[in-house]
């Protein structure tokens, strides 16, 4: 059953006044409870598609699924997002419909135990604030840190979310405030909504720079010597929606509405345009947890950005050389290219590949995470991985964070750990910060840095 949206109902670009907020929060709690609205997935009421609404989502492992080329199968006809990687079985997140789906394609599902500890916080006490900083609480984190180190961090606004939340980058370096020719290194999180632990690695990462800048030597000598950028939130409507309920509701995608389905939500890390759905990576189908939007860029939140990283280009060159997107969970560290299972593909030869693998085993010999190509787990395409390289030439991994399996608490790993886990990757960062330089250094080939 299709229920169109009333007007209060579509996403406020900007500001509404509080009262319309509330009339729009009891329209939308009526309509769901006297209809059963889907569109509008309210804690514990609907049953949406896989990835889209997300209330009786639960922890699956399938079983007997071994090779690369076998998961990218399940991820594509069973339209899932794998979480997790096994031997002879991978993770999934799915709803019910999703479940029969895998079923009748024939696939073995056995159900995990919740283990879900900062859900069962969060769930627990709406007013006890969680251990994890909503958007709000982040935003307000950035501003006192940059207010705080005016002349080491600047915070800008580069563009707005599907819902008009602002998506801020900071920028940290010595003398903030000018473009200097220094090597520019990006650091993205929470390009999926519930991946919290990624906006904190942000937040420790912002932390860690402004009060060690001048106390450590190492880190004093790379923020004089880099241009460092952190976009803490890409994706602000789907962690308000995943987060600020008091109940996580397991949501992956942005909150954008598609045309003619009830179903909502682009993955941002699908929707990039580089070889753009060409290789079963990706959903074409709006109900799926990886669809891939209604053509490349589509989601604001992946314009916002490309607009970003293209804006980097100055006199000619792209200034950003390495980046760093996190995500959780599996502690892994990714390269290019996703698209295909391939090595070495147009635009990535033999000595790239190389200096992707040395330095990913570098750093992940740092934070004791797995250092792969990312399509040894599943092909994706539309990755913002392979657009940073394949488009920008900016030597670009993927992180995903703690924890290593469901049973740590999949995407929301208890409070308790969040300090320890962000912290495992300083180093890792540091390594790339010190390469982003000249990658090929790691191989011993300066000379192809010459260009
Ligand atoms: O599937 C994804 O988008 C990422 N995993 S997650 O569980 N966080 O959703 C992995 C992306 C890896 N990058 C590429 N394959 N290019
Ligand atoms: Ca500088
Ligand atoms: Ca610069
Ligand atoms: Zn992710």
């Amino acid at each position: 059953m299709r229920i169109p949206l009333p007007p209060p109902l579509r996403p406020a670009r900007g500001r509404r006044p509080r009262t319309a907020a509330l009339l729009t929060l009891v329209v939308a709690l009526a309509l769901t409870l006297t209809l059963g609205a889907q569109a509008t997935a309210a804690p514990g009421g609907s049953r949406p598609g896989a990835g889209s609404g997300a209330e009786d989502t639960r922890t699956y492992e399938v079983r007997g699924v071994s090779s690369a080329a076998q998961r990218s199968a399940l991820a594509l006809q069973g339209g899932v997002a794998i979480d997790a990687v096994h031997d002879h079985s991978v993770t999934i997140t799915a709803d019910r419909a999703t479940v029969r789906r895998l079923e009748r394609l024939g696939y073995l599902l056995e159900e995990l135990p919740a283990g879900n500890p900062a859900a069962a916080d969060g769930a627990a006490a709406l007013s006890t604030p969680s251990a994890y900083h909503s958007y709000s609480q982040t935003m307000a984190a950035v501003n006192s840190l940059v207010s705080r180190y005016p002349d080491l961090m600047s915070s800008r606004v580069i563009g707005t979310s599907y819902e008009g939340r602002s998506i801020v980058a900071v920028k940290i370096s010595d003398n903030v405030r000018t473009d200097e020719n220094e090597p520019e290194i990006l650091f993205t999180h929470n390009m999926h909504a519930r991946e919290h632990l990624t906006t904190e690695m942000a937040l420790y990462l912002l932390n860690e720079f402004a009060t060690q800048y001048g106390r450590d030597a190492r880190l004093t000598q790379l923020l004089n010597t880099r241009e460092v950028w952190v976009i803490p939130s890409v994706n602000p409507d789907g962690k308000v929606y995943d987060q600020d309920s008091g109940v996580f509701r397991n949501w992956r995608k942005n909150r954008q509405p598609n045309s003619g389905s009830r179903y909502i939500g682009t993955d941002i890390n699908r929707n990039f345009a580089y070889h753009w759905g060409c290789c079963g990576g990706s959903s074409g189908s709006t109900s799926s947890a990886t669809y891939r939007g209604s053509g490349p860029e589509s989601a604001p939140e992946t314009r916002v950005v490309t607009n970003f990283v293209r804006g980097r280009v100055v006199g000619g060159r792209q200034q950003i050389r390495a980046h760093i997107d996190f995500h959780s969970y599996s502690e892994l560290i990714l390269w290019p290219y996703g698209y295909t299972y391939n090595d070495t593909a147009p635009g990535l030869d033999a000595d790239a590949r190389n200096a992707y693998a040395t330095v990913g085993r570098q750093m992940a010999a740092s934070n004791g995470y797995r250092p792969q190509q990312s399509s040894d787990l599943y092909v994706t395409d539309g990755s913002i991985n392979d657009w940073m390289w394949g488009s920008q030439g900016i030597w670009s991994y993927t992180f995903e964070m703690y924890p290593r399996s469901s049973s740590g608490g999949g995407f929301y790993p208890p409070g308790s750990v969040i300090d320890r886990e962000t912290a495992r990757n300083r180093e890792a960062v540091l390594i790339l910060m010190d390469h982003a330089d000249c990658m090929y250094d790691a191989i011993g080939k300066p000379a192809l840095c010459a260009s």
